[in-house]
């Protein structure tokens, strides 16, 4: 199998791959893959923080009647990301029973990782990109014209560059930095990566201590950056990954902002618990052989009030929120608090 992770064990230090499949989906269509509603089909693990991503800003932009979202398996085998939720185990668009089905059909005798997220052309089968920090951008950016009336300005022109700048401490340290941390073989390597997990969790804090949103007033992709990785802090990276210096709920500022998030239309009801937790912990079978997954933590707390809306702040802007989930995307109970 070639999770991130396991095709860590035995380098040191963990390097994370390079996305294979940069093309990019555009308006003007350059790389010959134009914007096209009904073209494209979204595949995602609910357990992965960086397709999370997408599901997030694909539900905040109303992309869901544009581009359609497949969600596979948590837990791979050895074929990697399989379609075993879906009636008959296939993908009920693309009619395959593995992503790299998709890889394959782009690329052939491909042998590399294959990887969510990853966006397909659903008339030839073939994936277009697996560049996970390239997608969402292109959803805000070049799907303009396809999103939904008062949809949010997610990475607004005049912000970047400080969104750009918050986006890289926190993909280092933090998004990038939890799987340092946990995939290390060395003691030095590991201490290093929890520390700077912390570290800028700390300065993270600070800044998010008299203001809504990172950037601005509004909701941003750095904001969804962010949420990606706490939302998942105390269910997996606290002790799956021994970033366990404190948990998410012990530092009052980023567990009422996550909390924020998670409330907020588009954000918590993309996020399954189920999926994150049986992913890390039954995968990942070189930092937990037994694949035991642990029945906490209690996540009652994520429904409880939070209180930054005293901050100010206008989650979407001039905008308003997304409507309900589309029934055939939501979460089971069982990942829910
Ligand atoms: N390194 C990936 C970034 C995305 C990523 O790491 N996704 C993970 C899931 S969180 C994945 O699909 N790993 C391959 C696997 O688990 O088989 C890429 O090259 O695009």
């Amino acid at each position: 199998m070639s999770t991130d992770g396991n095709a860590a064990y035995g380098k040191s230090p963990f390097v994370r791959s390079k996305s294979h499949f940069a093309d990019r989906i555009t308006a003007d269509g350059t790389d010959g893959w134009p914007v096209e509603a009904g073209r494209y089909r979204l595949v995602v693990s609910r357990a992965c923080p960086w397709a999370s991503r997408a599901v997030i800003s694909r539900r905040l932009l109303g992309l869901e009647n544009a581009v359609s979202l497949a969600v596979a398996d948590p837990v791979q085998d050895d074929r990697s990301w399989r379609f075993t939720l879906d009636p008959g185990d296939r993908d009920p668009v693309l009619g395959i029973r593995f992503l790299s089905e998709a890889y394959d059909a782009r690329a052939a005798r491909y042998d590399g990782g294959v990887s969510v997220p990853a966006v397909v052309d659903v008339p030839s089968g073939a994936l277009v990109t697996n560049d996970y920090q390239r997608i969402t951008l292109d959803f805000a950016t070049e799907w303009s014209a396809l999103h939904r009336p008062g949809a949010p300005d997610l990475y607004p022109e005049p912000l970047r560059a400080e969104i750009d700048e918050v986006m890289e401490g926190v993909y280092r340290d933090v998004n990038n930095g939890v799987y340092r941390a946990g995939f290390a073989t060395h003691q030095r390597e590991y201490e290093d990566a929890c520390q700077d997990v912390f570290r800028r969790l700390e300065l993270v804090a600070q800044r998010l201590a008299d203001r809504r949103y990172l950037v601005g007033d509004t909701v941003t992709e750095a904001d969804i950056r962010l949420f990606t990785t706490l939302v998942r802090f105390d269910a997996v990276y606290h002790g799956h990954f021994k970033c366990n210096r404190w948990k998410l709920t012990e530092n009052p500022v980023l567990w009422a902002y996550a909390r924020d998030l998670y409330q907020t239309p588009g954000f918590g009801d993309t996020v399954d618990f189920d999926h994150i937790k049986r992913h890390y912990y039954r995968v990942h079978t070189g930092i937990n052989p037994a694949g035991i997954v642990p029945l906490g933590p209690d996540l009652s707390g994520w429904l409880t009030p939070h209180h930054r809306e005293e901050l100010g702040g206008r989650p979407f802007g001039d905008g308003t929120p997304p409507g309900p989930v589309p029934v055939a995307e939501r979460v089971s109970a069982a990942g829910q608090p």
